[in-house]
C-alpha cells in the first residue's frame, strides 16, 4: 500500500485523519506548488492530477479523500470518526457534506480563481472569487448560528471527520487571509481548540 500526499487542503484532510487514527501509512510526498501532480507517473494514477491518491496492495487506486479515509475506517473502527450507530454516521455524513458544499468548496473556489498556479485548471475570474469573498462571512454565520446550541464539535458531541473538513477551511482561510468574522464566537472557539490538535500541530512541524 502506498499514499501519495502532498501539503494541501485535502491532503491535510487524509494526514490529519491518519493521525488522529495514530495510523502510519507508507507515503510518497507530492510536491503540490512545484507541479508534482502534473507528472506523467502521477497522472497515471490519478487522472485529475490531484492528491491524495492511495494504491493498494493488489494496485487498486482510491482518490477523493473522504473515501481514502472510509476505507482506513472500515479497516480500523476506533476511534470513531464517522460515527457507530446509524443515526451517528448519517449525522456525520450531513455534516461533513455541510463543511464541505457550503465552506470547503467557497474557499477552495477562491483559490481556483485568485491563484496563478490554478490557471491552467478553469478560466478564472476575479470577480467571481471576489463575490465568493462578500459570500463567505454569512456562510460562516450559519454555522456559528447552527453552534450556539453549545455543541464541542461540528456533529456534536464528539470530533469527527466534519471537524476534519472544517479544519480544512480553517486552514485555507490562513493561506488566502479571509477573515472570520468576529460575531463568529462559537465557530472561533470551536476553531481555537481544533487547530491546536496533536494531529493538526504535525502539519506545521
Ligand atoms: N475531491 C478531491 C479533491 C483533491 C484536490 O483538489 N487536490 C488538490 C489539493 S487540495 C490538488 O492536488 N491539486 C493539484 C493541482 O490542481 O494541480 C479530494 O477530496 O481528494
Amino acid at each position: 500500500m502506498q499514499l501519495y500526499n502532498g501539503y494541501s487542503p485535502n491532503g491535510m484532510r487524509v494526514m490529519v485523519y491518519l493521525a488522529e487514527k495514530g495510523l502510519e501509512v507508507p507515503t510518497t510526498s507530492i510536491d503540490v506548488m512545484q507541479s508534482g501532480t502534473h507528472t506523467d507517473e502521477f497522472l497515471a494514477r490519478n487522472s485529475l492530477g490531484e492528491v491524495p491518491v492511495l494504491e493498494l496492495g493488489d494496485g487498486q487506486i482510491i482518490t477523493e479523500s473522504l473515501a481514502i479515509c472510509r476505507y482506513f475506517e472500515v479497516l480500523h473502527p476506533e476511534p470513531s470518526l464517522m460515527g457507530q450507530s446509524a443515526a451517528e454516521q448519517a449525522n456525520i455524513e450531513m455534516w461533513t457534506r455541510r463543511m464541505e458544499q457550503q465552506l470547503f468548496s467557497i474557499v477552495g473556489s477562491i483559490g481556483l480563481h485568485e491563484m496563478p498556479f490554478f490557471a491552467h485548471k478553469l478560466e478564472q475570474s476575479a470577480e467571481y472569487a471576489a463575490s465568493l469573498r462578500r459570500a463567505f462571512p454569512k456562510k460562516i454565520l450559519w454555522l456559528n448560528q447552527e453552534m450556539s446550541d453549545g455543541r464541542s464539535f461540528i456533529a456534536g458531541e464528539s470530533f469527527s471527520i466534519a471537524d476534519i473538513t472544517g479544519m480544512a477551511v480553517i486552514m485555507v482561510c490562513g493561506f488566502l487571509k479571509i477573515e472570520i468574522p468576529e460575531d463568529a464566537k462559537h465557530v472561533k472557539k470551536w476553531a481555537e481548540v481544533v487547530m491546536q490538535r496533536p494531529s493538526m500541530l504535525t502539519m506545521s512541524s
